[in-house]
């Protein structure tokens, strides 16, 4: 069988069975539409078929939304190039940005897009496979303090590495540097992977930090993601200086890290608070089938690896292919094929009224912008950006609204550019 896909309904017809010979059957495309739309489930922005054959979405809209155009006419304007595979940016005051890129530099971008040399003083990381120096962000009361946090994979002893946080005071000049380096944070246990590190920093409104993580890939990492003794598949929350916050949800429970904020997710690189919930939003990378978007709320379970959308990489289900459970959390919208999640952004600012209110996410393995019309806390448009960018498509690694309103991008390539996309 194959999908045969349209704007609205996705219907499956016999592999061997072309349009002309549906014609000479006597049966017209449109008449087969009619009989084979499914409920709730359009065909979405995304022509290719669902790789989890037999599921269904847990509610109707829990995937493949329409496509809703917000026919808003922007200029792309490349800010700096040149980057070497960038991962994080954040905004410094005065026009300038901290840009890092994932071999291990973290590189200041000055406002006309000439690159610092490597800022000095940050612990190595293990650049193999998809670690590196990760995300990176002010401390919310950057302006008094000038503290930076970044997140990075850790190397350890042989072959084993982890997801880990450091912070330092950030010192600009003609050879930036951080002094007073401490590493707040180190996901426990480490693995011998080079997969699936996470991570997004972001701040609660309360001045906490929550990091989200990965299970390592590893059939051994990806069993504790439902393990509470293990830092693994997890989104944590600590405070500015690395300490528990004591209102954590499993604080003082025995054989539970009281780092856990929510738990049950595999790989976790896109992630931003609602503007106004003030609740963390997050993308994760799931299965061949199965990213998700779900809201990371205090004590829940995702369900990873029990529950989940999609099939193995390998093409193989996944614990039976089970796609919801009791006490388990449904993602709030899932795409299936993938998108490659990167980075995340609610858009907030004035600069582009018809925005207002969408959350973009990167699409690293669709070379595009996904931008998402929401609903509350559910997902009623999609629409796809850049895919015709300039001199070709490219991997987008992350995505932030900017100080100005403008909306920043980075791809993601050996010579990756910052973009900005500003009103035509
Ligand atoms: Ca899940």
């Amino acid at each position: 069988m194959r999908a045969l896909a349209t704007r609205e309904v996705c219907i499956l017809v016999p592999e061997n069975m072309t349009m002309r010979s549906m014609q000479i059957a006597g049966v017209t495309v449109l008449t087969l539409m009619a009989y084979a739309t499914v409920p709730g489930q359009n065909a979405g922005v995304d022509p290719r078929p669902p790789n989890g054959t037999g599921q269904s979405p847990a509610f109707a809209g829990q995937t493949r939304a329409p496509e809703r155009k917000a026919n808003v006419a922007f200029t792309v304007v490349t800010v700096a190039q040149a980057l070497e595979n960038p991962w994080g940016m954040t905004f410094l005051p005065g026009g300038k940005f901290l840009v890092t890129e994932k071999a291990g530099r973290l590189r200041v971008v000055a406002a006309s897009g000439a690159l610092s040399a490597p800022v000095t003083g940050l612990p190595p990381v293990d650049a193999r496979g998809q670690g590196g120096l990760l995300d990176v962000t002010l401390n919310p009361a950057y302006a008094s303090n000038q503290l930076i946090y970044w997140s990075y994979a850790e190397p350890g002893a042989t072959d084993m590495n982890n997801t880990a946080v450091a912070r330092g005071r950030f010192v600009d000049g003609a050879t930036p540097r951080v002094e007073n380096v401490q590493v707040i944070y180190h996901q426990a246990p480490a693995m011998a992977s080079r997969l699936h590190f996470g991570s997004r920093l972001v701040w609660g409104r309360d001045g906490t930090l929550f990091i989200t993580q990965g299970e390592r890939s590893i059939t051994p990492g990806r069993m504790q993601s439902q393990n509470m003794d293990s830092l693994l598949g997890k989104v944590v929350r600590i405070n500015a200086d690395g300490s528990i916050p004591k209102d954590n949800p499993f604080v003082g429970k025995p054989g539970v890290r009281p780092e856990i904020w929510s738990f049950g997710h595999r790989n976790v690189q896109a992630a931003a608070l609602h503007p106004t919930t003030g609740e963390l939003w997050e993308v994760e990378h799931g299965a061949r089938g199965g990213d998700e978007l779900n809201i990371a709320r205090r004590g829940r379970d995702y369900g990873w690896p029990t529950i989940t959308y999609g099939i193995e990489y390998s093409g193989a289900p996944i614990t039976g292919g089970i796609t919801a459970r009791a006490g388990m959390e449904q993602p709030a919208y899932y795409w299936d094929p993938v998108i490659g999640p990167s980075g995340m952004a609610f858009y907030t600012a004035n600069l582009f009224p018809a925005w207002k209110g969408s959350l973009f996410v990167g699409g690293h393995a669709t070379n595009d912008l996904v931008r998402l019309t929401l609903e509350g806390e559910r997902v009623i448009g999609e629409e796809r950006l850049l895919t015709n960018l300039e001199p070709k498509p490219e991997r987008i690694r992350d995505v932030r609204q900017g100080p100005d309103g403008a909306v920043y991008v980075l791809t993601d390539s050996g010579a990756a550019r910052m973009l900005k996309l500003v009103p035509k």
